[in-house]
């Protein structure tokens, strides 16, 4: 059992700053050590220089848009690298949890799992679709954009040059969303006209949390088991839970329903990477809400990979 934590502190996905900071609360909650006494052989990766990439996006805010995406190029060069090193850890076969930074990183962890492991599905769990394309989008902020880059949604003529690099390649039948209930218009037709098997709340709270995450299993696995790769924004769980956000939104998953979805996945032993994103700790009115954030996402990490209640 090896596993490579791949720090990612990004934060030009979206507007506001401090979700850089989480890989370093990650770490400084213990998360390394939890892991090594869940019996994992651990290693941390830094592939982006926090302190050059938050130089960089002074110059690219508002210089580096795409019709209204903002910083296409400086996302692209991050997840870029991102990419990269996930590929690196998967060719040691060790494990990729990679921490956020916003959610605009998984383009390059699930496009290099997607390399390794091509019938692998994925599982994103999250508040909220984030399939808008560079057409669709009105926020600008590409964090709401990377599984349209990973479908291959955006035509090439239409893709900024710093983000050509992703192959797209991933299949409406190999997506399951869980936890959805702030989707955008365009968002919802794209899902409905692609077939993707989405869970929002009110499948959680009329199927139950574990026939959700059957269901979803079998939508990217009809014939049993393959590789799951798990893209988790925390803004899945209720924001009682998880407050420190930069989008959070009422009404979302418990946190016992949250920890049951990778406990789930930890079992089927199927799980080839993780991603953990958008804590914010600049967002927390006082400390206890950082304590809950970091917690809640440090849990979320030890359930996926191994840690049970009895
Ligand atoms: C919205 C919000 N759909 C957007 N997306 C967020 O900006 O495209 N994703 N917050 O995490
Ligand atoms: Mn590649
Ligand atoms: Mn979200
Ligand atoms: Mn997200």
């Amino acid at each position: 059992k090896k596993l490579s934590i791949v720090c990612a502190p990004f934060c030009g996905g979206q507007g506001k700053g401090g979700v850089e900071k989480g890989p370093r609360y990650f770490l400084k909650n213990g998360l390394e050590n939890d892991l090594k006494d869940l019996g994992w052989n651990t290693k941390v990766e830094s592939p982006i220089d926090e302190m050059e990439i938050m130089e960089k996006l002074k110059v690219h805010t508002g210089t580096d848009f795409y019709k209204n995406a903002k910083r296409p190029n400086l996302v692209g060069e991050v997840s870029k690298k991102i990419h990269d090193s996930v590929k690196e850890v998967l060719s040691q076969d060790r494990f990729p949890l990679t921490l956020g930074g916003d959610h605009s990183i998984a383009i390059g962890t699930v496009s290099a799992v997607i390399e390794k492991y091509p019938d692998a599905g994925l599982l994103w769990i999250d508040a909220h679709a984030d399939i808008n394309t560079l057409e669709s989008t009105d926020s600008g902020n590409l964090h709401g954009c990377p599984v349209s880059f990973l479908m291959g949604l955006n035509k090439p003529e239409d893709t900024p040059t710093a983000l050509k690099w992703c192959p797209g390649t991933l299949k409406p039948n190999k997506i399951a969303y869980i936890g959805l209930r702030d989707v955008d218009a365009a968002e919802k037709k794209i899902i409905k006209d692609l077939g993707i098997a989405a869970f929002s709340m009110y499948h959680v709270d009329k199927y139950g949390i574990n026939n959700v995450i059957e269901m979803a299993l079998k939508a990217i696995h009809p014939n049993g088991n393959g590789p799951v790769m798990c893209s988790y924004d925390v803004d899945a769980v209720d924001p009682l839970f998880v407050p420190a956000t930069g989008t959070p939104v009422r009404g979302g998953l418990t946190l016992r329903e949250s920890l049951f979805l990778v406990e789930r996945l930890a079992e089927t032993g199927d799980l080839v990477g993780l991603d953990i994103v958008e804590c914010n700790p600049n967002l927390a009115v006082d400390d206890i809400h950082v304590t809950n954030t970091i917690s809640a996402g440090c849990a979320i990490a030890r359930c996926a990979l191994g840690e049970t209640l009895l």
